[in-house]
């Protein structure tokens, strides 16, 4: 039963996904499904009799508290006959290395979310090589790439880790690199294209290289107009914004991201994409939003702040709004090496214009509860519900923090598309490190936020960000030159956070 029609009715369902015939959370409902049926099955089978077609051990790496992606992995490859230890999130490399030891596992799955929290994945894998461990290692993540996976693979400039770093775009591409591996010739082969493949991107520039594009000595200013009048805020200083609910912030969130990223429906067209919205999205919308207010699962807190400050070459200075010509932090911003020149430092008036301009900061979060509503309904075997929820979680996040941007446009009496919203990860300000000063400025742990080893949120469904009232300000990338790098440049969402 479970070989010849459930698995491969799982199969079957791989494939609709595959081929877009099938939407994320459908599948999800299928594994639910499965899960309820090889319960059943399994009171009638003994462990021993090679019911498993593999074991892996699966964890979010230390710092990173992004465990959706990862939850899906878990999901798919046991709904397809796998072992999977999970280990949760933000899991140190030597404990995922002593449990694949411990369960003599087939393959380990490393996930994150930033570019910041990725860098321990070649470090798990040069651990590994310095142990004589020999475990075929799958990587995966929104921050990286092909490209990532083949570095990650030479443990030295000419030495690769043996048995294989592979990343896998999705969850079926991880199980369909768990199927190859578990077949000896089929590995074999996969290691060979993954070799071939990987000794090619050597040669190509890393992101890095792309970042260092910008050359910090060039620090001659833009041709950024310089504002002759500049708002006055509402207040110096930092507060916490309580008078929303979250029926004001309904109306922020991006209904296309949430629909077609965050619940899946990319690639649905025509009539059946209607039927879907109206049959399906629409009405759950509006019950789990009801459901989010009765149950408390969203717990939306807002810090924010405005700031004197300057620019002085690179850097944006920050002064103490108590003692406005005491300088209390300094951000260096990176600049174009090409085209405009642009740096976000230049949206603001240089120390010598004998005036101080005004910078606003803030970060939002949706509170922790709404992980652990995620995590109960995961842990439950409800999966579909775990995506729905993670999705509509982290569309009010976006949501949140479009609200307060609005809110505060008003308060500086600038135009209502005045200005722009820059979140620390994406191109124009890639330093995720500076989300230690942010929270030096704005108290997060006042709103239950912290900064991770990885410079990454807990709660994960927060952001933060830098608001320029400068009228002239964009959203720019370093890039000199086309061609991807080995992670992510380019800003996925039409916007910054
Ligand atoms: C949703 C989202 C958010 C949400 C939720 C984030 C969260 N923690 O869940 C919110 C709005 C809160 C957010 C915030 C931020 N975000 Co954001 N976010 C995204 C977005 C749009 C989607 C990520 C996502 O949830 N995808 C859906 C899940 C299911 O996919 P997944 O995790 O990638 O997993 C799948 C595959 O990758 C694969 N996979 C993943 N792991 C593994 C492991 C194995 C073994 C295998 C086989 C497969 C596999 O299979 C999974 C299932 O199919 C991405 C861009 C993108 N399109 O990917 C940016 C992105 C990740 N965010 C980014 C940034 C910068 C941020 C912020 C730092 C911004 C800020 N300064 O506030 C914050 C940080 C949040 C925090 N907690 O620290 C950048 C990261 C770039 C970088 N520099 O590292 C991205 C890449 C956008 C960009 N273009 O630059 N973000």
């Amino acid at each position: 039963m479970l070989n010849n029609v459930l698995l491969p009715a799982m199969k079957e369902v791989g494939d609709k996904f595959g081929a877009g015939e099938l939407i994320l959370p459908f599948v999800l409902q299928s594994a639910e499904t499965m899960k309820k049926a090889v319960a059943q099955l399994e009171t009638y089978l003994e462990k021993a009799e090679g019911s498993t077609k593999g074991t892996v051990v699966l964890a979010t790496v230390y710092g990173d508290v992004h465990d959706i992606g990862k939850n899906l992995v878990n999901t798919i490859l046991t709904n397809n006959g796998y072992t999977v230890h999970d280990l949760g999130k933000q899991v140190p490399i030597s404990r995922i290395i002593d449990k694949a030891v411990e369960v003599n596992a087939t393959a380990i799955g490393l996930s994150a979310l930033l570019v910041s929290t990725s860098k321990q994945m070649p470090l798990a894998v040069k651990e590994l090589h310095h142990q004589g461990i020999a475990i075929p290692v799958m990587i995966g993540g929104a921050a990286i790439n092909p490209a990532y996976a083949h570095r990650a693979l030479f443990v030295e400039p000419d030495t690769s880790y043996e048995p294989g770093v592979f990343y896998a775009k999705d969850a079926f591409e991880g199980l369909s690199i768990m199927d190859r591996i578990v077949v000896s010739e089929e590995r074999a082969a996969l290691l060979e294209t993954t070799l071939e493949r990987a000794r090619k991107t050597l040669n190509k520039p890393t992101r890095d290289s792309f970042l260092n594009a910008a050359d910090p000595s060039d620090t001659k200013r833009s041709e950024t107009r310089i504002l002759d009048e500049v708002p006055t805020p509402p207040f110096w200083g930092v507060r916490e914004m309580t008078d929303f609910t979250l029926d004001d912030i309904w109306p922020h969130m991006d209904m296309k991201t949430l629909f077609r990223l965050h619940w899946g429906g990319k690639g649905v067209k025509g009539e059946e994409w209607e039927a879907l919205l109206q049959n399906e999205f629409y009405p759950r919308l509006k019950r789990m939003q009801e459901s989010a207010k009765e149950n408390g699962w969203l717990q939306p807190r807002v810090r924010y702040g405005y700031f004197p400050c300057n620019s002085e070459n690179n850097d944006l200075i920050i002064y103490d709004p108590e003692d406005q010509d005491r300088e209390i932090e300094r951000m260096t911003y990176p600049r174009q090496p090409a085209r405009e020149r642009l740096c976000l430092a230049d949206y603001f008036l240089p120390v010598g214009s004998g005036k101080k301009d005004v910078v606003q900061l803030q970060v939002v979060t949706m509170g922790s509860v709404a992980t652990e509503q995620t995590d109960r309904l995961q842990a439950a075997g409800d999966y579909s519900e775990s995506y729905f929820t993670h999705g509509l979680s982290v569309s009010a996040a976006e949501g949140l923090a479009e609200l307060v941007h609005q809110r505060s446009r008003e308060m500086l009496g600038i135009g209502e598309d005045a200005g722009k919203r820059y979140s620390w990860g994406y191109p124009s300000c890639p330093d995720l490190e500076h989300h230690v000063i942010v929270n030096r400025l704005l108290d997060m742990e006042s709103i239950g936020v912290e900064v991770t080893q990885g410079y990454q949120f807990n709660p994960e469904q927060t952001t933060a960000a830098i608001v320029i009232h400068h009228p002239d300000a964009k959203y720019f990338a370093l890039l000199r030159t086309g061609g991807t790098p080995d992670a992510i440049q380019e800003p996925v969402a039409a916007a910054d956070d």
